[in-house]
């Protein structure tokens, strides 16, 4: 029976067959205090270095990775010559050695059986895994054709897989950095200015004038030179306006701090334009030479004046016109940023539409001080047969949505659900590098998805929850340990960076790319994996870009020259945008065309009712989601998350510092675990903020497990944005429970 056989495994039940630590492995992982003393004092030591790029999180700084003579990895620092980085790594980046180190490790391919009644997972040879998931991979194909089998992916594995996915003729792939984090604002851009913002974000934060942070707080998170180039901005006398309804670090460092009522920007964003337009501070020659549908813009927003949007936001129709003016002196060194996980109240590609709009009413696209024109490299594809065309994929799965750019996880999960009677039925999947039940929100349709489905692979470093309900687990080694694909940045120069294995893999782990290819020559895709080593598709690639694998390992990073033009616009220069009337598109005929509101919209969004409070979250700069909360130097700095209380809520509710509360949903959904107050001014009354990742619930997670809440479990309420697909998460009341929920319950 499906429900049953894909019961959750705790792979702390894994006793069997047994995956014993040894005392010596114990050592070697930094676990024994007086091994660390002596390796200390050892300062005589040569160390060697090798190239990397983080993957501790998405931004990819490159790096060194530094081992001692023993092997052992003794530190991570970034490397001088990339812009990622400029020579610094943040602390989840210096910490990635924990990625290595962590003794939770998966350590050997683990297949689901059954055992006396008891489903557990039993060991098994990479020969036994990988037989099994050819078959499957074999056995989908003829039942129900390639496409029935999808790919959910995220980071540096992916790509590899994608490859095997693709030679193998499916399509249906997706990955939650889309649908769940940048989606609108690519589609939001890309319907005003014909580009898509992309990573790293084009924001010329270092020379600006002005930066305008709506709901993205840069500091906590941590991509690394944006953080740095706002330092320096901040330092040059650069105003800092940030619309958050919590004093976020970067409000905290803001000249003007927007405690916006959550859920109401668009209304703001309106009534800014509002004032540029009206006041006449708009950029008359940007916009009369480049822009289109001005008029149909300045009717639109006629009667959003700052008493109007007071009347919604909270925010004091002084301060709009103040901040609008401020806007408009340092434009077009003015950046309205676009922000990253914009998948907020469904209406997400409108707001990044409005803030699209008003980068270009203050002409800081292309400008210095706002966007840049960014450029990058392309990699050339290592030689291989070309790719069968798949019958459908994720387009057509997503068909729906018509501006989609990419796979929308959630349709994933509803074509999986509903794949009896569906012209897009998904039967099988393979999970790398994504902890699906944490990153996607109700958690009840991703099991329900799971339990539907004919075959689950699960490639991961770590027993993340995910794993649990896997048929096979694949135990990747971690990024110091693999060659992956060359980095290519988009930037304001390009560059390529290069990740070279500084240690063996660990116990028997083993890098995606190996994986992909063995999978392959048992599918009979050999000649799209034509090498033996991944380290000769990388030497024939920097080939073909002027350089080489030897000299790549010295430097780690190369920059290269633009070929493009230069990073902005000169003045009176003729443009063409990537929009269908080579103009900034203030009035969208394409979105007009689709039936969409051509010009953005307010319109209001459900309220917490009485004793509920808004469930805000965002990043831990400790952390990276729900990756690292395991990891032992990054656990060791922050290990369980907060909920942070307006002293009002408190003194109604009459909580305590650090008293452990439960917190329950609209939908009645309870969290797993307790969460300390923080009581704070820094939130607003209607709302309570916890930072994203923590609460896990493997008990195989010694460090992660039960510490703190998941705000993931808490979303059972999204809304869907109609242009592209993202799922707004940000509509989740919550109360709070200051008695033990699963007292009763407790055996
Ligand atoms: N509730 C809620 N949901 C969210 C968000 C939120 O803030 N709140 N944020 C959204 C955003 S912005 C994003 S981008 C997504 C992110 O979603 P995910 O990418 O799913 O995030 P992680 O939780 O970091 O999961 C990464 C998984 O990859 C594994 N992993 C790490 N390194 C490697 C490796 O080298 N190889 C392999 N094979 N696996 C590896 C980790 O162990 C972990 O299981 O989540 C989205 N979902
Ligand atoms: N340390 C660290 N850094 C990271 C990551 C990480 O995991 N850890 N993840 C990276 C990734 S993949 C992404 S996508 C980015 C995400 O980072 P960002 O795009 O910067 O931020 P969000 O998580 O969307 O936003 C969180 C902020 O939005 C505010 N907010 C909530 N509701 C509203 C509202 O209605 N209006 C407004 N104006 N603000 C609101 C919250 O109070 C909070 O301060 O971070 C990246 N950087
Ligand atoms: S920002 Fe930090 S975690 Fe992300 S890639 Fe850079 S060093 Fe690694
Ligand atoms: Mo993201």
């Amino acid at each position: 029976m499906a429900t049953s056989r894909r019961k959750f495994i705790k792979i702390s039940a894994l006793g069997i067959g047994g995956l014993a630590t040894s005392a010596s492995a114990l050592n070697l992982m930094g676990m024994n205090p007086l091994l660390d003393a002596a390796v200390k004092k050892n300062i005589a030591k040569k160390f060697t270095r090798s190239a990397t790029y983080c993957e501790v999180c998405f931004w990819k700084c490159a790096g060194w990775v530094y081992t001692d003579e023993e092997g052992k990895v003794t530190k991570i620092t970034g490397n001088e010559d990339d812009t990622h980085c400029n020579g610094r790594l943040c602390p989840r980046g210096t910490g990635g050695v924990g990625m290595y180190n962590d003794e939770d490790r998966l350590k050997t391919p683990l297949i689901r059986t059954t055992i006396g009644g008891e489903e557990t997972f039993r060991e098994a040879s990479w020969e036994e895994a990988l037989d099994l998931i050819a078959s499957k991979f074999k056995g989908i194909k003829e039942k129900y054709g390639p496409e029935s089998f999808a790919l959910l992916k995220h980071g540096s594995p992916g790509s590899h897989f994608e490859h095997l996915f693709k030679a193998y003729g499916s399509d249906t792939i997706a990955e939650p950095a889309y649908a769940q984090c940048r989606g609108p604002r690519e589609t939001g851009f890309g319907l005003t200015f014909g580009s898509w913002v992309g990573s790293p974000e084009p924001a010329d934060i270092r020379d600006t004038k002005c930066l305008v942070l709506i709901g993205s707080h840069l500091g906590e998170n941590m991509h690394n030179s944006p953080v740095q180039e706002m330092s320096d901005a901040i330092d040059n006398g650069a105003t800092i306006i940030t619309v958050d309804p919590r004093l976020s670090t970067a409000a905290s460092k803001s000249n003007h701090w927007l405690a916006i009522k959550p859920g109401t920007d668009i209304a703001l964003l309106l009534s800014w334009m509002h004032v540029l337009i009206e006041e006449g501070l708009y950029n008359k020659k940007y916009v009369e030479k480049y822009g289109l549908g001005f008029d149909q813009l300045k009717a639109h927003v006629r009667t959003y004046t700052p008493e109007w949007a007071y009347g919604i936001t909270t925010i004091e129709p002084d301060v709009i016109r103040k901040t609008a003016r401020v806007m408009a002196a340092a434009a077009p060194s003015t950046i309205i940023h676009p922000g990253r996980h914009v998948t907020w109240y469904g209406d997400d590609s409108q707001r990044a539409r409005a803030m699209a709009i008003l980068n270009g009413l203050l002409g800081s696209w292309g400008n210095r001080g706002g966007f840049y024109f960014k450029e990058s490299l392309k990699v050339p594809t290592y030689p291989h047969p070309e790719y069968p065309k798949p019958k459908w994929g994720w387009e057509e799965i997503g068909e729906k949505y018509p501006f989609a750019q990419m796979g929308i996880t959630t349709e994933v999960i509803k074509a999986t659900i509903e794949n009896d009677h569906n012209e897009h039925p998904i039967k099988a999947w393979m999970v790398a590098g994504t902890n699906l039940t944490q990153s996607l929100p109700q958690q009840e349709k991703t099991i329900k998805a799971i339990n539907a489905l004919e075959f689950l692979v699960v490639v991961d470093t770590m027993p993340m929850e995910i794993t649990g309900y896997a048929d096979v687990v694949l135990p990747e080694c971690t990024y110091l340990e693999r060659y992956d694909g060359i980095r290519s940045a988009t930037n304001r120069n390009p560059s390529i960076a290069v990740r070279i294995p500084a240690v063996k893999p660990k116990y028997n782990s083993k890098p995606a790319w190996w994986i992909s290819k063995q999978i392959g020559e048992r599918i009979g895709l050999s000649e799209y994996f034509d090498y033996n080593d991944f380290e000769e598709v990388i030497e024939w690639q920097l080939n073909k870009l002027g350089t080489s694998l030897e000299e790549m390992k010295k430097i780690g990073v190369k920059n290269f020259e633009r070929t493009s033009g230069p990073l902005f616009l000169k003045d009176g220069q003729d443009y063409q945008f990537w929009t269908p009337s080579g103009k900034v598109e203030f009035y969208s005929q394409q979105l007009a065309d689709k039936g969409f509101d051509p010009m953005p919209v307010y319109t209001p969004h459900p309220q917490p009712p009485q004793g509920y409070y808004r469930l805000n979250y965002g990043r831990s700069p400790m952390h990276t989601f729900s990756r690292t909360i395991n990891n032992p130097n990054l656990s060791d700095l922050k290990d369980e998350n907060t909920l942070w209380v307006n002293p009002k809520v408190a003194r109604i509710l009459g909580l305590k510092k650090y008293q452990e509360v439960w917190l329950k949903n609209q939908d009645g959904i309870v969290s797993s675990f307790p969460i300390k107050v923080r009581i704070t001014e820094r939130i607003r009354w209607d709302s309570v903020y916890m930072y994203h990742g923590f609460g896990h619930n493997n008990k195989k997670l010694s460090r992660a497990y039960g510490k703190g809440v998941s705000d993931t479990e808490l979303i059972s309420q999204t809304v869907i944005d109609p242009l592209m697909g993202g799922t707004g998460l940000r509509g989740n009341f919550v109360s709070i429970l200051t008695e033990n929920p699963h007292k009763n319950l407790e055996i």
